[in-house]
């Protein structure tokens, strides 16, 4: 049985005068904290001191629960412009009378309520137009979580009233300016708009505001908007916390990118998936195949794996205490570091906290001004990142066509180093390098040759030993990897020569000024290598299992390819991504979708990567739901 709302009321005035107001519905049990917050605020409000605090508490009824208005937020500088914002946006909403309605605001700031206003006639429509009339009963379904109630928060307390107004019966529009003296940001409401904050509206210091509700509609229905304002019991749901902490100037620019991401279908969330990490998972309590992990051989949380992280950890401690050149070395550093030379067959290895900051400390470290790095259009952003802060000349070439790295890197020649760096698969796309040309191209150019074999290292060749295996050749200079995805554990690494690895350990910033991560990490990555090494039959199972699911897309037309376990359904539109990402999920598959700046604009796709551990079933589901979201 759910526990019984009330709605907590607080007027203060003194001498008669109003001097504030709020309102809350909460709770039974957090009705005392409540009446604690209200008197408070009453008896510390900037505009004076009050002879009279009434505090009511009553039982609400009903209540109605409103998805919130969404926020959009417009920068501007002056009142002016804040005012032809407010203007231009209502226009749009097909307020016709607009500068007529506008200058009604010279009638409001006596007002303690909204002037109700007929949008087309401008008739005024409250029984009480000295007052005005007072939208009340309303809350946000999360006040009693955002801690202190006892402040006023204008933007809070403004998109719970704008929610409710846009909901009651003919109101087509709102419009508002505070009047509280400092408070310049105003807003203009609609159903469609949202809720638009202008972040300037009035000019600092003028105790001037009010509202203007805008009504169309039959006379008759009028009574019963009122009574919906006015009466009926609101609790508003997700409201954006974003204007929360943007209520002072500084957080303007911050609010008004966000809304920029939000309005183009860019924004991110992080999704918290309520399992250990596996092929399945939880997410809001409900069951999903993850078909988007890059725990490929299912190794994070192999029993092998986590008992050696859980062991490490209680016999060398959680953290490491220091960088790897301080005091942060121990025993399963080092034999992590020897295993993985061992395994791919490279004299030397060193490991990096995760594989972002490996590609950018090797980067940077090995080349500086003077230098010139040649770089594959669509290399992953910590190599992009490691090339922008060695300082050297970066060269990019399109994307696998070594013809172009070939001529870019000729005119190179008077370059003190040269080194060419390319992923070994392609995360967004799949698509391997030619590893045997790339690797005699750079040897006659006399560069250094580095690959990144995030997504190859367990996932490509007989054994998992990557592109090298895969193609059957030799190895490049900088062979580098991570154990965060195939390992399923965390960190990246360099392999190659003595000479290489001594190099980097003296010269990289990323290894060098970092915490090493703790010996219960190494430990599970050389773990998962054993795990690897000693059932290679998990690879098989990873490529016949990726097989199986183009091929089963390829039933339901959706053609695409892939040469590793990442499989790119291409979408284009960024919101048609996130819709069918969305359908998807809620078919039970967690397919994220994939957007610019990760991939170009307009090229959004779902990414999915397959696991060893995938069932044909779930896999054959996954790509009928696809093609299902896809189709409409
Ligand atoms: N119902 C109807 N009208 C009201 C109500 C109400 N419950 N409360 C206030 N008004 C009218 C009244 O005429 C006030 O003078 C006027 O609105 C302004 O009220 O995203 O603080 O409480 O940061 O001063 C906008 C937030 C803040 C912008 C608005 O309004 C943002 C604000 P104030
Ligand atoms: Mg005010």
């Amino acid at each position: 049985m759910s526990e019984r709302n009330y709605a907590v009321k607080m007027r203060a005035s003194a001498g008669g005068a109003h001097i504030s107001g709020a309102e809350k519905i909460v709770p039974a049990a957090a009705v005392p904290r409540t009446v604690a917050q209200l008197a408070e605020r009453a008896l510390t409000h900037a505009k004076g001191v009050p002879d009279f605090v009434n505090v009511k508490i009553e039982d609400p009824g009903e209540i109605l629960r409103l998805e919130s208005l969404p926020v959009t937020t417009h920068v501007t500088a002056t009142a002016a412009e804040g005012w032809a914002k407010a203007t231009e946006l209502l226009k749009g909403a097909g307020i016709v009378r607009i500068g007529e309605i506008m200058a009604r605001f010279g009638e409001t700031s006596s007002m303690r309520g909204a002037m109700l206003l007929d949008a087309d006639t401008l008739e005024r429509l409250e029984p009480d137009p000295a007052r005005g009339v007072r939208a009340t009963y309303m809350d946000d379904a999360e006040s009693l979580l955002k801690g202190s109630a006892s402040g006023k928060n204008h933007y809070a307390e403004a998109i719970v009233l704008a929610t409710k107004v846009q909901h009651a019966p003919g109101i087509v529009g709102e419009i508002c300016v505070s009047d509280d003296p400092d408070y310049v940001t105003g807003y203009v409401a609609t159903r469609d708009l949202g809720y638009c904050r202008i972040t300037t509206i009035k000019e600092k210091g003028s105790p001037d505001g009010g509202r203007i509700f805008l009504y169309r509609g039959p006379r008759e229905q009028v009574a019963e908007t009122l009574r919906f304002l006015e009466e009926q019991p609101v609790v508003v749901e997700h409201v954006p916390v974003l204007g929360a902490v943007a209520a002072e100037r500084r957080w303007d620019g911050l609010a008004a990118e966000l809304e920029g991401f939000r309005a183009a279908g860019l924004n991110r969330v992080c999704t918290t998936l309520d399992a250990p990490t596996g092929p399945t998972a939880v997410v809001d309590g409900k069951p999903l195949v993850v078909l988007s992990s890059n725990d490929y051989l299912d190794l994070a949380r192999d029993p092998r794996v986590t008992r050696a992280a859980a062991d490490a950890a209680r016999q060398w401690g959680a953290g490491s205490g220091g960088s790897r050149l301080t005091t942060g070395t121990q025993p399963p550093h080092a034999a992590l570091e020897a295993h993985l030379a061992r395994f791919k067959g490279t004299e030397s290895a060193l490991v990096w906290a995760t594989g972002y900051m490996a590609n950018v400390g090797t980067v940077s470290a090995l080349v500086r001004k003077g230098d010139a790095i040649l770089s594959d259009e669509l290399n992953h952003a910590s190599i992009i990142d490691g090339c922008r802060l060695s300082g050297a000349d970066v060269v990019v070439y399109r994307h696998a066509d070594l013809d172009d790295l070939e001529h870019k890197l000729a005119g190179c020649r008077e370059h003190r180093r040269r080194l060419v760096v390319s992923d070994a698969v392609f995360s967004m796309d799949g698509d391997l390098l030619d590893l045997p040309r790339f690797l005699e191209i750079c040897r006659r150019h006399d560069a250094f040759s580095m690959i990144d074999e995030a997504h190859a290292t367990g996932a490509l060749g007989a054994t998992g030993r990557g592109l090298c295996e895969h193609f059957g050749c030799g190895h490049p200079d900088v062979l580098l990897g991570t154990l965060s995805k195939a390992l399923g554990v965390e960190g990246g690494f360099v392999c190659g020569s003595r000479l290489l690895v001594d190099y980097l350990r003296n010269r990289s910033r990323a290894f060098i000024f970092s915490t090493a991560p703790g010996a219960a990490n190494a430990a599970a990555a050389d773990a998962a290598l054993a795990v690897l090494e000693a059932e290679p039959e998990r690879v098989a199972r990873l490529r016949a299992n990726t097989a199986f699911f183009v091929a089963e897309l390829a039933k339901h037309g959706i053609r695409t390819r892939t040469d590793s376990a990442i499989v790119p359904i291409l979408v284009g539109d960024e919101k048609k991504a996130l819709a069918v990402a969305e359908k998807v999920r809620a078919a039970g598959f967690l397919i994220p979708a994939i957007r610019y700046p990760t991939v170009a604009k307009g090229q959004a796709r779902l990414r999915a990567a397959v696991m060893s551990a995938h069932t044909e079933a779930q896999l054959s589901a996954a790509a009928e739901s696809v093609a299902r979201a896809l189709r409409g």
